[in-house]
């Protein structure tokens, strides 16, 4: 066996579980797990169920192994990975750096995105939640909610007008994927982008992927996880 093939081997061997959540509720385990199907890295998947009652005792024995006791994390080798911006970033390293532009300025502009969306993106629409977007009755958006939604269109309007698109910064990126859940929770509630089409053109070119869609059609499948604070004040 040449020593080539001997390392080849071994990199088939490593194992890689991903423990997410609920297809319907956990948008954070969607983001980590979109970007390693989108950088074509092998893992399972151990779906945790984190509706009430049973998510309580569910991620306790997540804290056994991953100390924030949240999904997602990746467990690779005897390792865990925790925080889907962690997995998102080793997806980034394993598939050679594809996910992120190689310009060091695009690719500070392309982490800002993904910084502003990890940091909870100011509050944005904070009652729309990804669960929302399931239901099968929709509330229309409130005029608040819909200013705030035409402050981020804007945003990715002026990056990809800059950037000349066809995603955020050039190329399919972390940013873009970091989004998908943002722009699915947003859509759902029907806001005017009508100012924006390069940002429309972009949701829905998002909402295409065959990674997104083998997602949503499962969280599709599943019945709505309905939280308190849906209804307009
Ligand atoms: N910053 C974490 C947030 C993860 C998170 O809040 N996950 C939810 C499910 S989508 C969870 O497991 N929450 C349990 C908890 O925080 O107690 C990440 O990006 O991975």
């Amino acid at each position: 066996m040449s020593l080539h093939y001997a390392a080849v081997r071994l990199e088939e061997m490593v194992s890689r579980i991903l423990y997410s959540g609920t297809r319907n509720a956990s948008s954070w385990a969607f983001r980590a797990w979109l970007a390693l199907r989108e950088a074509q890295v092998d893992f399972e998947e151990h779906i945790v169920d984190i509706r009430v009652p049973q998510r309580f005792e569910n991620l306790a024995r997540i804290q056994a192994f991953s100390p924030p006791g949240a999904v997602p994390v990746l467990v690779d080798g005897d390792h865990a990975i925790f925080d889907s911006l962690a997995i998102m970033e080793y997806a980034n390293d394993r598939s050679g750096g594809r996910l992120l532009p190689s310009d060091p300025v695009i690719r500070a502009i392309a982490r800002s995105l993904l910084a502003w969306q990890h940091s909870g993106l100011s509050g944005l629409c904070a009652r729309l939640s990804f669960e929302s977007a399931f239901y099968p009755e929709r509330r229309a958006m409130t005029e608040d909610e819909q200013a705030q939604t035409e402050r981020i269109a804007a945003a990715w309007e002026s990056t990809l007008k800059r950037g000349g698109g066809p995603w955020l910064t050039g190329d399919l990126s972390l940013a873009d994927l970091a989004f998908v859940p943002t722009v699915i929770r947003l859509l759902a509630h029907g806001p005017d982008l009508s100012a924006y089409p390069l940002s429309e053109q972009w949701a829905s070119r998002l909402l295409q992927r065959p990674s997104v869609n083998e997602w949503m059609q499962q969280a599709r499948d599943l019945p709505p996880v309905y939280l308190d604070d849906y209804q307009p004040a």
